[in-house]
């Protein structure tokens, strides 16, 4: 077994991270245009509206908007193969219940996926990636409420009657897992409690209307083009018991179950006795409705796409209560405390493989560091190369040594874009470094760091050769 000759190898963004623009050609705001910046390690502030003399790091991105061609030739150059972007949901329904679209905005993505196509680049969308329109929180309480699923089947059917020959990889709610996993899952839901909620039955109602507005685009997608290939998106969070203790192995299912919630529903199409059992140990009772569980059997995903950072480690005094931890003896760490842990990957493949028994897609995978400009203005980013040369080789071990259908691999961040958990810049994952400091100044010029010429060399040999570079 080896990489498939057609193997996806690129990168992967998000629109409200890098394009900006936020209220250029009819945009309306999204969640994350409400999201300030912080400083290292402090959350985010979000606000009801936009503010007069504060920062959100969304509304300048790093102006994919107006550079887009210039960050493609440069994507081009190294040799990818695809680029996995989002839509940004308010480009295209500003408010989010409207019926007709902003021609505006689809004519920008149209610009884009040519560009891409242009240069033999594959766009490959997730459909909500953060960028749920405000007004539909404002308006609806957003996904706890089920008219969501109906506003986000019609942008969905928007998209792929527009691009229907533009784009075949699409995937739906990006890390959809983070729902449950998220104290107050505002990144990806749109979710803030109001008095009186209980957080697990908010998040369980929301989840399962995602399930449903899901399952609804994959049967609509397919209708309108048969050969699209439309997947699910988690944040896969390999996790080894801390000991070998039964207690803390029990631990490790026990972190694994609000994961594995969301790949059964959206894999098999139902909920499985894992689902019932997470339920119960969140002590939410909820019955999904009869009229959605014929939508979620026959709407499920094709392929599931996942994130890779790091790993866990999970343990329990008695078997039932559960203490999760990155702090690993056997690994360093990140400038950011993540543990570093190719074999990690290796692990979430094989994992999801065995239980799935579905082609995988890492769309996400990357070393947030904080890079150094030389004078010569070079960035020498060894660090970055090993980093992604250990975590490709794994992935090839579990392709070539334990079979694993992968279809693709992108990095997150192949351009340095705007962190999602603090707003910061300076969080950095590209190969191609931005001109731009934590405060939103910098020229916002582009220039290759040294594991630049490392991508292309990888990608030119279709992953044989990830050595490090003199
Ligand atoms: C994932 C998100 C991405 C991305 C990445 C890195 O959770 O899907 O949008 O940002 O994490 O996280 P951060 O930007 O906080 O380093």
């Amino acid at each position: 077994m080896r990489l498939r000759d057609d193997f996806l190898w690129g990168g992967a963004t998000a629109a409200n991270q890098m394009e900006g623009a936020f209220l250029e050609d009819g945009k309306g705001l999204s969640i994350a245009d409400v999201e300030q910046g912080s400083r290292h390690g402090v959350p985010r502030p979000i606000h009801e509206e936009v503010r007069s003399g504060c920062y959100y790091p969304s509304h300048e991105g790093i102006d994919f908007y107006h550079r887009y061609q210039e960050d493609i030739d440069l994507y081009a150059e190294m040799g990818f193969k695809c680029f996995r972007m989002s839509i940004n949901w308010p480009r295209i329904f500003p408010v989010g219940d409207e019926a007709e679209p902003n021609e505006a905005g689809l004519e920008f993505y149209d610009r884009v996926f040519d560009a891409l196509l242009e240069k033999g680049i594959q766009p490959v969308v997730t459909l909500s990636h953060y960028e749920t329109p405000l007004a539909l929180v404002q308006k609806y309480g957003s996904w706890r409420n089920r008219e969501l699923i109906g506003f986000f089947e019609h942008y969905c059917r928007t998209v792929f009657s527009r691009y229907k020959d533009k784009v075949k990889y699409w995937m739906t709610f990006n890390e959809i897992n983070e729902t449950m996993n998220q104290r107050e899952p505002y990144h990806q839901a749109g979710i803030r409690y109001q008095p009186g909620e209980n957080p697990e039955a908010v998040k369980v109602l929301a989840s399962h209307n995602m399930f449903v507005a899901s399952a609804r685009a994959v049967l609509a997608g397919h209708e309108i083009n048969p050969d699209f290939k439309i997947g699910c998106m988690i944040q896969y969070p390999t996790t080894y018991a801390r000991t070998c203790r039964p207690e803390d192995v029990m631990a490790r299912r026990y972190h694994m179950m609000p994961n594995y919630y969301y790949t059964d529903v959206m894999c098999r199409g139902y909920y499985t006795n894992l689902c019932t059992a997470q339920l119960q140990r969140l002590g939410v009772t909820f019955e999904p409705p009869a009229e959605d569980l014929e939508i979620l059997k026959a709407g499920t995903v094709d392929y599931i796409a996942f994130s890779y950072y790091f790993s866990y480690t999970a343990s329990s005094e008695d078997g039932s209560s559960l203490k999760v931890e990155r702090a690993n003896p056997y690994l360093e760490r990140n400038d950011w405390d993540w543990p570093i842990d190719p074999m990690g990957l290796r692990i979430a493949l094989n994992e999801l493989y065995d239980r799935y028994q579905m082609p995988l897609f890492v769309v996400e995978n990357g070393l947030g560091a904080i890079d150094k400009v030389e004078a010569d203005g070079s960035v020498q980013d060894d660090y970055r190369i090993k980093f992604l040369g250990d975590h490709i080789e794994a992935l090839k071990q579990a392709v070539e040594l334990d079979h694993v259908d992968v279809i693709g691999y992108t990095c997150w961040g192949p351009i340095d874009i705007i962190s999602v958990g603090t707003g910061e810049m300076r969080k950095r994952y590209g190969f191609i470094y931005v001109d731009k400091d934590d405060e939103g100044k910098g020229s916002l010029k582009r220039s290759r760091k040294k594991s630049f010429a490392w991508y292309k060399k990888v990608l030119a040999t279709n992953g044989a050769d990830t050595s490090g570079l003199e």
